[in-house]
C-alpha cells in the first residue's frame, strides 16, 4: 500500500504538459472517480489500524500534490506556455537583425536557375590558373594583348589569376565527352584601375554547349530563352558580329533596352539596345586542344558579366558598390530574394 503511494507520487512529480487536454486526462486518471488516487482511498478500510494514521496522512498529501500539480499546469497552459525554466514563450520576440543576400548572389542564382531549366549543369574551377587553361587552349596567340602584364595578374610566368571562366570550360571539355551542357559562374580578375566602370575583379557566367550538329541557330534560341526569362517576355535580342580568339564566328548580344523598352533613353544612349554578353561558335582549334573531334562535334559558348546584368536589373551604375560591402547599399536588397 505504502509502495503504491510512492510510485504514484513519482508519476505525479514527473508529469509535465502544456496541453490542456493532456492535463485534464491526467487529472481524470489520478483524481477522477475511478482514478488511481481515488481508488487508494477506497482501500483505506483494509489498512491495519496501527497504520491507518500514517496511511491517511500520506494519501492526503498525495492527493493535494496531484491537485496542485494539475492547477499549476493548467494555469501555465492558459498563461501561454510559461515553462519550468522560467522562459515565457508567449512574449513578443525581440527583433532579430536578419541579413540579406548580396545582389551578385541573387542575380547569379537567377541565371543558374534559368539555364538549369534547359538542362545546363554548373561547373566550377580554380581562380588561380595556368597559362594553358586560361590562354593557350582557348586559342589566344602567343603575342595576344590579353596575355600582357597590363591586363592579367601574373603569379609567375606560367600561373595567373583567371581572366575569364572559360578556363573552367577547358577543364570540362578535357574531362568529359559530349554532349556537354554547362555554365560556369565565378570570380575573374583583370589588372585595371578601379573606377565606377572598371574593377580589378568581377563575376562572370560563361556557358558551353557541345554535341553533334549544334548550330548558330541553337545558340540564338537558347540565348533568346535566357533573355526573356531574365528581363521579361517582351524582350527582343539582336546579334552583332564581333571577335573573340575562342569563337568563330563571334557575336555580341544586345537586348532591347530594359528601361525604355527600345524607345531610346539615356541608359541605352538613345539606341534602344543594351549589350549584355559575347557569344559564338567554339573555334575548332579550341575543341582540338581539348581532345574533342571538331569534325564530329560543334558547339556554342557565351559569356556575361553578373555585375552588368545586376546594373540593368537594379539600376545601380557604380561597379564599386558591389564589392565595398556598404550596409546602406546591401540593406536595400533585403526583400529582393
Ligand atoms: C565569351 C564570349 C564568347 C566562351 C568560349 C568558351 C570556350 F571555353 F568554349 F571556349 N567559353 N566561353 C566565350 C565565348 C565567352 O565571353 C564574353
Amino acid at each position: 500500500m505504502f509502495d503504491q503511494i510512492h510510485t504514484i507520487l513519482d508519476e505525479v512529480n514527473e508529469f509535465e504538459s502544456y496541453d490542456l487536454k493532456q492535463i485534464e486526462a491526467f487529472r481524470i486518471s489520478y483524481l477522477g472517480k475511478k482514478g488511481k488516487i481515488t481508488s487508494l482511498f477506497q482501500s483505506f478500510r483494509d489498512v491495519p489500524v496501527e497504520h491507518k494514521k500514517e496511511f491517511g496522512q500520506k494519501l492526503n498529501m498525495l492527493k493535494n500534490t496531484a491537485a496542485e500539480k494539475v492547477n499549476t499546469l493548467k494555469q501555465n497552459a492558459n498563461k501561454g506556455k510559461k515553462s519550468q525554466n522560467n522562459i515565457d514563450y508567449s512574449l513578443t520576440p525581440q527583433p532579430t537583425n536578419l541579413g540579406s543576400r548580396h545582389p551578385i548572389s541573387i542575380i547569379r542564382e537567377q541565371i543558374i536557375g534559368i539555364f538549369s531549366q534547359i538542362g545546363f549543369s554548373v561547373s566550377e574551377g580554380p581562380e588561380i590558373e595556368d597559362d594553358w587553361h586560361n590562354f593557350t587552349a582557348l586559342n589566344f596567340p602567343e603575342e595576344h594583348p590579353a596575355r600582357d602584364m597590363q591586363d592579367t595578374f601574373f603569379i609567375s610566368e606560367e600561373i595567373a589569376l583567371r581572366t575569364h571562366t572559360s578556363s573552367v570550360q577547358v577543364r570540362v571539355m578535357e574531362g568529359q565527352k559530349p554532349p556537354i551542357r554547362t555554365i560556369s559562374p565565378g570570380r575573374v580578375y583583370r589588372n585595371e584601375a578601379i573606377s565606377a566602370r572598371a574593377h580589378c575583379f568581377f563575376h562572370q557566367v560563361e556557358g558551353l554547349y557541345i554535341d553533334e550538329g549544334v548550330s548558330f541557330a541553337d545558340m540564338k534560341q537558347t540565348l533568346l530563352f535566357f533573355t526573356k526569362a531574365m528581363f521579361g517576355e517582351q524582350t527582343k535580342i539582336r546579334l552583332r558580329p564581333s571577335y573573340f580568339p575562342f569563337t568563330e564566328p563571334s557575336a555580341e548580344l544586345d537586348v532591347s533596352c530594359t528601361i525604355c523598352k527600345g524607345k531610346g533613353c539615356n541608359v541605352c544612349k538613345y539606341s534602344g539596345w543594351l549589350e549584355i554578353m559575347g557569344c559564338g561558335m567554339v573555334d575548332p582549334n579550341v575543341l582540338e586542344n581539348c581532345n574533342i573531334d571538331p569534325k564530329k562535334y560543334s558547339g556554342f559558348a557565351f559569356g556575361m558579366g553578373i555585375e552588368r546584368i545586376a546594373q540593368l536589373i537594379y539600376e545601380v551604375n557604380d561597379l564599386r558598390l558591389y564589392s565595398e560591402n556598404d550596409l546602406r547599399f546591401l540593406r536595400q536588397f533585403k526583400s529582393a530574394n
